[in-house]
Parts: structure tokens; C-alpha cells; sequence
């Protein structure tokens, strides 16, 4: 069964119990502590909200998405480092949708994972029995299956902040401190730093959106690598961008979904040291 096939489960309560990481999304703490959740894959809740006059009753059942991603390299039965496995994660966490999280050790990658995706890479998400590999599909998948809230970034937008990750990657990677990585990476940093003062909050204006899902957890990592690497943080004259992570970093959708440090840096590593 597929539920068997990996890593700890992990109830809200955090308790390791077996063999992956359920997150019931839109499970807050009243309704935790109202509901009993099933251990199966198909999880049914209902609450009941009383008062003197009124009184309500819902119920629902939900079948949470199976979704593999990269295990944690420091720490057994936790999520790992993987952005594009976040930006899934964070997509589901924003509208709300349950999943059910496969741990997959990339470093000696399962037989029942390489059935799954041959090609070996992490994320990977089931719709309708059918497995779909990529994150950009995955995404897009999701926003047809689940349209609300709407996330989809308008396409003169979805570009925006685009070539940051790969500037970042060769900062990080570089020895020579004058070949020109560092101000390559600033100088996007700059444009970004510009839309988002010009724009609002966020890539879109005042709501997040898909872009934003899929910038977030590199920005994370930007910060994380080059902190440690290079002892390098975003400079102060950019209060735009500076603000930007902060705003996305403090979510709950990321709070739930992030990397620990340990893992984005020893991620990292190879690159630097390779
Ligand atoms: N374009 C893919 C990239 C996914 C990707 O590169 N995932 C990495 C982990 S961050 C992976 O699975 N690498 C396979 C490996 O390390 O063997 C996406 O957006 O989903």
C-alpha cells in the first residue's frame, strides 16, 4: 500500500506513528481538537459549533493527495530541501488541499519510487491514479483541480524575479570574488526590488500567487546558503525584497512546508565544495 511505502507518518499532533507525513490541511486547532482523524487515506471529519440559538453541523470527507518528496538528510522522517517540492507544498497549504507526504531518500532512491517517475526527481504528485512529475505541471495541475483560491499569475507577471535563482547559484558557486556572480545577483535583486515597491506585496500586487509560491522557497534558500557560505545577506538597500521574504517567510503555508537550515545547507555543499 502505497501509505507503507516510505518514511514516518506523522499525525498533527506530530507524533511519529508510521510511514508518511499526513498534513490535513485547514485542520486548525478548534478543529483538531473536535475531530478524530482517520489513519486510512480516506480521512472524514465533522465539527459541530454551538451556541444558545444557533448551531451548525458540517461534515466532509476528504482523500489527501499523495505527494513524494525529498527527505531530510540530518533528521529520519522529515521533509528535506527541495524548493520545487516546497513550492508544491505551499501550493496545496494555500488552497487548502490535503495531502499525504512520501519521504524519498534521493540518495539511494527507492525501486517503488523509480516505478513511480523514472526519472528519478522529486516532486511527484497523484491525480486520479495517474503519477505527474515537475513541479510547473504539478502546479498547473492543481489550479485546474482546485481553482480556489486562484493563484495563477497573469503571464506578463510570471516571469518576474525568474532568473534570481540561477544568479544565486552562481554566486554561491563561484571562487573569484571580481567574476561579476555577486553583481549579477544584485542587479536582479534590484529589479525585483523595484517591481514589488511598484506593485504591492507581492509579484501580483496585494495577493500572493503562484510566482510568489515558486520564488519563496528560493529566496529561503538564497538566504540560507549564502548566509552560511558567504557570509552574505541581502543588502539594505533593497527594503523591498528584504520585506518580500519576510512577508512570505512568516506564513503558516511556509512554516508548515519549509526545509530546515541544516538540510538547505548541507544541500548545498556539493556545489560549493564540488
Ligand atoms: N524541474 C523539476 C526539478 C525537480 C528537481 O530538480 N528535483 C530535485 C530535488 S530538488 C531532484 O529530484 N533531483 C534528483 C536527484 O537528486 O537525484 C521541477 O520543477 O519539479
Amino acid at each position: 500500500m502505497a501509505t507503507l511505502m516510505s518514511g514516518s507518518r506523522i499525525q498533527p499532533a506530530a507524533s511519529v506513528l508510521s510511514s508518511s507525513i499526513k498534513r490535513h490541511v485547514g485542520f486548525n486547532s478548534h478543529l483538531r481538537s473536535n475531530c478524530s482523524l482517520s489513519p486510512f487515506h480516506h480521512s472524514s471529519f465533522s465539527f459541530r459549533r454551538s451556541g444558545p440559538r444557533r448551531s451548525l453541523s458540517v461534515s466532509m470527507s476528504v482523500t489527501p493527495l499523495e505527494a513524494c518528496v525529498k527527505a531530510s538528510i540530518t533528521v529520519p522522517n522529515k521533509l528535506g530541501d527541495c524548493p520545487f517540492c516546497q513550492r508544491v507544498l505551499l501550493t496545496l497549504e494555500e488552497k487548502h488541499v490535503p495531502y499525504d507526504l512520501k519521504l524519498v531518500d534521493l540518495s539511494n532512491k527507492p525501486e517503488w519510487f523509480l516505478k513511480i517517475n523514472s526519472e528519478g526527481k522529486v516532486p511527484v504528485v497523484k491525480f486520479d491514479e495517474q503519477w505527474v512529475a515537475d513541479s510547473d505541471i504539478i502546479t498547473q495541475t492543481l489550479e485546474e483541480k482546485y481553482p480556489n483560491p486562484p493563484l495563477a499569475t497573469p503571464p506578463d507577471k510570471s516571469s518576474v524575479g525568474s532568473k534570481i535563482f540561477s544568479t544565486f547559484i552562481a554566486f554561491l558557486k563561484s571562487k573569484d570574488p571580481n567574476d561579476g556572480t555577486e553583481q549579477a545577483l544584485i542587479s536582479e535583486l534590484s529589479s525585483f526590488n523595484d517591481h514589488i515597491k511598484e506593485n504591492g506585496s507581492f509579484i501580483n500586487g496585494k495577493e500572493i500567487s503562484a510566482a510568489d509560491l515558486s520564488l519563496g522557497p528560493k529566496l529561503y534558500h538564497l538566504e540560507i546558503a549564502l548566509g552560511h557560505y558567504k557570509n552574505w545577506s541581502v543588502p539594505d538597500s533593497l527594503p523591498y525584497v528584504k520585506s518580500y521574504m519576510k512577508s512570505i517567510f512568516s506564513r503558516e503555508s511556509f512554516a508548515n512546508t519549509r526545509a530546515l537550515p541544516e538540510d538547505v545547507i548541507a544541500g548545498w555543499r556539493p556545489k560549493v565544495f564540488g
